[in-house]
Protein backbone atom coordinates (compact mmCIF):
# COMPACT_ATOMS: atom_id res chain seq x y z
CA UNK A 1 0.00 0.00 0.00
CA UNK A 2 1.45 3.19 -1.14
CA UNK A 3 1.13 6.08 1.33
CA UNK A 4 0.89 9.96 0.17
CA UNK A 5 1.92 12.54 2.44
CA UNK A 6 -0.07 15.54 1.48
CA UNK A 7 -1.50 18.61 1.51
CA UNK A 8 -4.45 19.99 -0.10
CA UNK A 9 -4.25 21.84 -3.33
CA UNK A 10 0.27 20.97 -3.12
CA UNK A 11 2.17 19.11 -5.73
CA UNK A 12 0.93 16.15 -4.12
CA UNK A 13 -2.37 16.88 -5.98
CA UNK A 14 -0.22 15.92 -9.14
CA UNK A 15 0.79 12.74 -7.51
CA UNK A 16 -2.90 11.82 -6.17
CA UNK A 17 -3.96 11.92 -9.80
CA UNK A 18 -1.30 9.90 -11.05
CA UNK A 19 -2.47 7.30 -8.31
CA UNK A 20 -5.87 7.87 -9.36
CA UNK A 21 -5.54 7.33 -13.13
CA UNK A 22 -3.41 4.02 -12.41
CA UNK A 23 -6.28 3.02 -9.97
CA UNK A 24 -3.82 2.00 -7.75
CA UNK A 25 -4.79 1.98 -4.31
CA UNK A 26 -3.20 4.15 -1.57
CA UNK A 27 -3.80 6.03 2.09
CA UNK A 28 -3.00 9.90 2.68
CA UNK A 29 -1.30 11.03 5.37
CA UNK A 30 -1.96 14.86 5.77
CA UNK A 31 1.04 17.04 6.40
CA UNK A 32 0.05 19.78 8.52
CA UNK A 33 1.40 23.03 6.76
CA UNK A 34 0.16 25.80 8.96
CA UNK A 35 2.54 24.12 11.74
CA UNK A 36 5.25 23.78 9.20
CA UNK A 37 4.82 19.84 9.45
CA UNK A 38 6.86 19.37 6.18
CA UNK A 39 9.82 20.39 8.01
CA UNK A 40 9.91 18.46 11.14
CA UNK A 41 12.29 15.63 12.24
CA UNK A 42 9.55 12.53 11.02
CA UNK A 43 8.57 14.22 8.02
CA UNK A 44 12.36 14.62 6.79
CA UNK A 45 12.61 11.11 7.22
CA UNK A 46 10.40 10.54 4.04
CA UNK A 47 11.62 13.69 2.03
CA UNK A 48 15.00 15.25 3.40
CA UNK A 49 14.21 18.45 1.16
CA UNK A 50 11.51 19.31 3.63
CA UNK A 51 8.66 19.49 0.55
CA UNK A 52 5.74 18.22 -0.41
CA UNK A 53 5.32 15.77 -1.64
CA UNK A 54 6.16 12.41 -0.11
CA UNK A 55 5.40 9.03 -1.42
CA UNK A 56 6.15 5.57 0.68
CA UNK A 57 6.66 2.80 -1.30
CA UNK A 58 7.60 -0.96 -0.59
CA UNK A 59 11.07 0.25 -2.30
CA UNK A 60 11.34 2.78 0.66
CA UNK A 61 10.17 6.60 1.03
CA UNK A 62 10.18 8.57 -2.36
CA UNK A 63 10.04 12.79 -2.93
CA UNK A 64 10.17 14.82 -6.31
CA UNK A 65 7.20 14.88 -8.26
CA UNK A 66 8.22 14.11 -11.40
CA UNK A 67 10.36 11.19 -10.40
CA UNK A 68 7.42 9.84 -8.47
CA UNK A 69 5.12 10.02 -11.29
CA UNK A 70 7.47 8.43 -13.53
CA UNK A 71 8.06 5.14 -11.29
CA UNK A 72 4.30 4.99 -10.95
CA UNK A 73 3.99 5.31 -14.37
CA UNK A 74 6.58 2.71 -15.01
CA UNK A 75 5.37 0.48 -12.06
CA UNK A 76 2.08 0.62 -13.05
CA UNK A 77 2.14 1.11 -16.73
CA UNK A 78 0.29 3.85 -17.79
CA UNK A 79 0.56 7.61 -18.55
CA UNK A 80 3.65 7.66 -19.96
CA UNK A 81 5.36 5.97 -23.01
CA UNK A 82 7.09 2.17 -22.02
CA UNK A 83 10.66 2.70 -21.61
CA UNK A 84 11.16 0.49 -25.31
CA UNK A 85 9.24 3.28 -26.79
CA UNK A 86 10.21 5.19 -29.32
CA UNK A 87 8.19 7.95 -28.02
CA UNK A 88 10.16 7.83 -24.39
CA UNK A 89 13.13 10.06 -25.59
CA UNK A 90 10.68 12.72 -26.13
CA UNK A 91 8.86 12.75 -22.95
CA UNK A 92 11.21 12.19 -20.76
CA UNK A 93 12.92 15.65 -22.20
CA UNK A 94 9.38 17.27 -21.67
CA UNK A 95 8.87 16.10 -18.18
CA UNK A 96 12.36 17.27 -16.98
CA UNK A 97 11.77 20.32 -18.77
CA UNK A 98 8.02 20.73 -16.64
CA UNK A 99 9.76 19.57 -13.53
CA UNK A 100 12.97 21.21 -13.25
CA UNK A 101 11.87 24.00 -15.55
CA UNK A 102 8.20 25.40 -15.40
CA UNK A 103 7.70 24.14 -11.66
CA UNK A 104 10.79 25.47 -10.55
CA UNK A 105 10.54 29.07 -12.30
CA UNK A 106 7.05 28.93 -10.30
CA UNK A 107 8.39 28.40 -7.28
CA UNK A 108 10.33 31.21 -7.80
CA UNK A 109 7.17 33.52 -8.59
CA UNK A 110 5.65 31.57 -5.37
CA UNK A 111 8.00 32.19 -3.09
CA UNK A 112 9.86 35.04 -4.45
CA UNK A 113 10.89 36.50 -1.01
CA UNK A 114 13.03 33.52 -0.07
CA UNK A 115 14.76 34.15 -4.10
CA UNK A 116 14.98 38.04 -4.16
CA UNK A 117 14.13 39.64 -1.11
CA UNK A 118 15.75 42.64 -2.05
CA UNK A 119 14.42 43.09 -5.80
CA UNK A 120 10.83 41.43 -5.50
CA UNK A 121 9.18 43.15 -8.36
CA UNK A 122 12.32 43.21 -10.75
CA UNK A 123 12.42 39.38 -9.77
CA UNK A 124 8.93 38.55 -10.23
CA UNK A 125 9.18 40.30 -14.09
CA UNK A 126 11.69 38.15 -14.98
CA UNK A 127 9.58 35.23 -13.34
CA UNK A 128 6.51 35.88 -15.11
CA UNK A 129 8.59 36.15 -18.47
CA UNK A 130 9.98 32.90 -17.85
CA UNK A 131 6.96 31.28 -17.13
CA UNK A 132 5.15 32.74 -20.35
CA UNK A 133 8.42 31.24 -22.26
CA UNK A 134 7.19 27.68 -20.65
CA UNK A 135 3.78 28.18 -21.77
CA UNK A 136 4.13 28.83 -25.36
CA UNK A 137 6.96 25.69 -25.68
CA UNK A 138 4.02 23.59 -24.45
CA UNK A 139 1.24 25.75 -26.71
CA UNK A 140 3.41 24.30 -29.33
CA UNK A 141 3.86 20.82 -28.00
CA UNK A 142 0.20 20.38 -27.62
CA UNK A 143 -0.78 21.22 -31.20
CA UNK A 144 1.77 18.63 -32.24
CA UNK A 145 -0.41 15.69 -32.13
CA UNK A 146 1.98 13.55 -29.63
CA UNK A 147 -0.14 10.37 -28.28
CA UNK A 148 1.69 11.58 -24.67
CA UNK A 149 1.00 15.20 -24.37
CA UNK A 150 -2.53 16.41 -24.79
CA UNK A 151 -4.25 14.01 -26.43
CA UNK A 152 -7.78 11.90 -25.89
CA UNK A 153 -5.95 9.57 -23.06
CA UNK A 154 -4.63 11.59 -20.13
CA UNK A 155 -0.85 11.19 -20.08
CA UNK A 156 1.34 11.93 -16.61
CA UNK A 157 2.62 14.95 -18.46
CA UNK A 158 -0.73 16.10 -18.34
CA UNK A 159 -1.50 15.73 -15.44
CA UNK A 160 1.37 17.72 -14.07
CA UNK A 161 1.31 20.64 -16.48
CA UNK A 162 -2.59 20.48 -15.45
CA UNK A 163 -2.31 20.94 -11.89
CA UNK A 164 0.53 23.88 -12.63
CA UNK A 165 -2.02 25.68 -14.78
CA UNK A 166 -4.53 25.80 -11.78
CA UNK A 167 -1.92 27.12 -9.32
CA UNK A 168 -0.91 30.04 -12.28
CA UNK A 169 -4.43 31.00 -11.99
CA UNK A 170 -4.46 31.45 -8.25
CA UNK A 171 -1.42 32.35 -6.71
CA UNK A 172 0.35 34.25 -5.72
CA UNK A 173 -2.53 35.88 -3.85
CA UNK A 174 -3.89 38.78 -6.05
CA UNK A 175 -0.97 38.67 -7.84
CA UNK A 176 -1.94 36.69 -10.92
CA UNK A 177 -3.86 39.43 -13.16
CA UNK A 178 -1.16 38.48 -16.19
CA UNK A 179 -2.44 35.12 -16.46
CA UNK A 180 -5.80 34.19 -18.95
CA UNK A 181 -5.57 30.30 -19.01
CA UNK A 182 -7.16 30.86 -22.94
CA UNK A 183 -4.37 32.90 -24.19
CA UNK A 184 -3.01 29.36 -24.43
CA UNK A 185 -5.81 27.68 -26.01
CA UNK A 186 -4.99 23.81 -26.72
CA UNK A 187 -3.80 23.97 -22.54
CA UNK A 188 -6.89 25.11 -22.06
CA UNK A 189 -8.51 22.45 -23.89
CA UNK A 190 -5.98 19.96 -21.84
CA UNK A 191 -7.00 21.45 -18.67
CA UNK A 192 -11.01 21.15 -19.84
CA UNK A 193 -10.14 17.51 -20.88
CA UNK A 194 -8.70 16.36 -17.33
CA UNK A 195 -11.55 18.30 -15.30
CA UNK A 196 -13.92 15.28 -16.75
CA UNK A 197 -11.57 12.30 -15.49
CA UNK A 198 -13.27 10.70 -12.11
CA UNK A 199 -9.30 11.27 -10.89
CA UNK A 200 -9.98 14.35 -11.13
CA UNK A 201 -13.89 14.13 -9.56
CA UNK A 202 -11.79 11.82 -6.71
CA UNK A 203 -9.39 14.79 -6.00
CA UNK A 204 -12.01 17.73 -6.17
CA UNK A 205 -13.63 15.89 -3.24
CA UNK A 206 -10.20 14.75 -1.37
CA UNK A 207 -8.98 18.19 -1.53
CA UNK A 208 -11.95 20.22 -1.40
CA UNK A 209 -10.99 22.05 -5.07
CA UNK A 210 -14.31 23.36 -6.55
CA UNK A 211 -16.50 22.50 -9.75
CA UNK A 212 -13.90 23.85 -11.95
CA UNK A 213 -10.84 23.28 -10.69
CA UNK A 214 -8.35 23.92 -13.82
CA UNK A 215 -10.08 26.25 -16.26
CA UNK A 216 -11.56 28.29 -13.09
CA UNK A 217 -9.84 27.51 -9.93
CA UNK A 218 -11.19 28.73 -6.86
CA UNK A 219 -8.87 28.38 -3.61
CA UNK A 220 -9.41 24.89 -2.14
CA UNK A 221 -11.75 24.94 0.54
CA UNK A 222 -10.13 21.24 2.01
CA UNK A 223 -11.83 18.88 4.66
CA UNK A 224 -8.91 18.72 6.21
CA UNK A 225 -5.49 20.68 6.65
CA UNK A 226 -4.50 23.67 4.06
CA UNK A 227 -2.74 24.92 1.20
CA UNK A 228 -0.36 26.74 3.12
N1 LIG B 1 10.69 19.97 -6.66
C1 LIG B 1 9.69 19.63 -5.70
C2 LIG B 1 8.86 20.85 -5.37
C3 LIG B 1 7.77 20.54 -4.38
C4 LIG B 1 7.17 21.81 -3.80
O1 LIG B 1 7.50 22.93 -4.20
N2 LIG B 1 6.28 21.62 -2.83
C5 LIG B 1 5.68 22.75 -2.15
C6 LIG B 1 4.19 22.59 -2.02
S1 LIG B 1 3.40 22.66 -3.61
C7 LIG B 1 6.25 22.85 -0.75
O2 LIG B 1 6.56 21.85 -0.14
N3 LIG B 1 6.36 24.08 -0.26
C8 LIG B 1 6.81 24.36 1.07
C9 LIG B 1 8.16 24.98 1.12
O3 LIG B 1 8.71 25.38 0.09
O4 LIG B 1 8.69 25.08 2.23
C10 LIG B 1 8.81 18.52 -6.23
O5 LIG B 1 8.60 18.49 -7.45
O6 LIG B 1 8.33 17.67 -5.47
Amino acid sequence: MYRLHYAPDNASLIVRLVLEELLTPYETVLVDRARNAHKSAAFLTVNPMGLIPALETPDGPMFETGAILLWLSDRHGGLAPTPGSHMRAAFLSWLFAVSNGLHTDMRQLFYGAQYAPGDLDGHRALTVGRVRAHLDRLEVLATAEHAWFAAAAPSGLDLYVGVLLRWLALFPKGRTDWFTLSDWPSLHKLAARLETRPSMQAAQQAEGLGPTPLTAPRYATPPEGSAT
